[in-house]
Parts: structure tokens; C-alpha cells; sequence
């Protein structure tokens, strides 16, 4: 299974590459890197195997937070009551069309890869119309707002290299357009 200790922090490199695109079929080894990512968000999200594991709780996991350059993330975003939102492997995601409202966590942005708060909007597309191929090669297009948005940006981000503290204003902040959505 993967734990913290699989994790790797800012300052490795392969946080900083563009990761490579996948090609179909996944061989064997890049499936079951699928499957552990997924279980290690669903582990870091259960109270008890979290803190057995002393796992941070995560709602997304890109291939090169374990140090794979590899262009695919997973995603589960728990919703009220044992309701799940969003829960995909993501495999070569591109956004293909996006709002220009823009949109941020009130409580800013985190990282499994990165070990200090940082405080600040990390203002995102609000609206995102998102492509995808799963593991078995099919292509999804879905489109998702707010918090879901904001995770597959954050997650995409990764793919290219980009930290979440990479879009603070670093003069201001809390510094937003008029516009932007900031969610409570
Ligand atoms: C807040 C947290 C995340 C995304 C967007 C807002 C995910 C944190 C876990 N990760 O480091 C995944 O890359
Ligand atoms: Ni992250």
C-alpha cells in the first residue's frame, strides 16, 4: 500500500517536470499504480486506517506525488453522508474549455507534497469542461464546478509541473477579482 513515506516533498525534481502521456493498453504495472492511488485516498479518508497508517486525509493523488512521471491522478471527493461526488482515475486529463470566473477555497490550498501551510487564494477556473481516459482506454468528457473544478486543476497542475502556492499573490494573498467565487 501506499503511505506518507511513498509521498515525495517539494524540492524533488519530478515535482517540477511536465509528466509523459500514457499510452493505451496500460501495462499491468501502471494499472495497479491506478488501484494503489485510489486506495491510498480511500485509506487517508477512514478515520481509523488513517491514523493507523498516520496517513494525511487527500481527496486527490498524482502519479508523481510517488515520484512516477506519468500523466494520471486519482480523484475522490466524498460528499454528505457516505455520498461520493467525483471518484476517477484521470488518466491524460485535459481541460477543454473553462470559465473565466474565477473561483477559491476561502481556507486556501494544501498539498500531501508540500509539509507547510501556506496561506493565500489560489484562484482557479470556477467551470471547467474536463477530458479524460479511464483505465481501460475510454474517453469521458464531464464538466464540474467548484470544489470538484478546483481539485482537477490542482491534480492537472502536478501533471505540469505547477505547485498549488505557485498562484499566490505573493504582494497580496487574499488579493480576488470583484467576481471570484470564494467557497466557505
Ligand atoms: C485542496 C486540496 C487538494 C486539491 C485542491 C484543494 C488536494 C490535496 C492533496 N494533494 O496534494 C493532491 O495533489
Ligand atoms: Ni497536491
Amino acid at each position: 500500500m501506499i503511505t506518507m513515506h511513498d509521498i515525495i516533498r517539494d524540492g524533488n525534481p519530478t515535482l517540477r517536470a511536465r509528466a509523459q502521456e500514457l499510452t493505451f493498453p496500460l501495462s499491468d504495472e501502471e494499472k495497479e499504480l491506478a488501484h494503489q492511488m485510489m486506495e491510498f485516498l480511500e485509506n487517508s479518508q477512514d478515520p481509523e486506517i488513517a491514523k493507523k497508517y498516520r496517513l494525511r486525509a487527500g481527496v486527490g493523488l498524482a502519479a508523481p506525488q510517488v515520484n512516477v512521471s506519468k500523466r494520471m491522478t486519482a480523484v475522490l471527493i466524498p460528499g454528505p453522508d457516505d455520498e461520493i461526488i467525483f471518484k476517477h482515475v484521470l488518466v491524460n486529463p485535459t481541460i477543454i474549455s473553462e470559465s473565466v470566473r474565477l473561483a477559491g477555497l476561502a481556507e486556501g490550498e494544501g498539498c500531501l507534497s508540500v509539509d507547510r501551510d501556506i496561506p493565500g487564494y489560489v484562484l482557479r477556473h470556477q467551470r471547467i469542461k474536463l477530458r479524460w481516459f479511464d483505465l481501460e482506454g475510454n474517453e469521458h468528457v464531464e464538466r464540474l464546478r467548484n470544489y470538484p473544478a478546483i481539485v482537477c486543476q490542482h491534480e492537472i497542475d502536478h501533471l505540469n509541473g505547477i505547485l498549488f502556492y505557485d498562484h499566490i499573490n505573493k504582494k497580496d494573498p487574499f488579493a480576488a477579482p470583484d467576481d471570484a467565487v470564494i467557497l466557505g
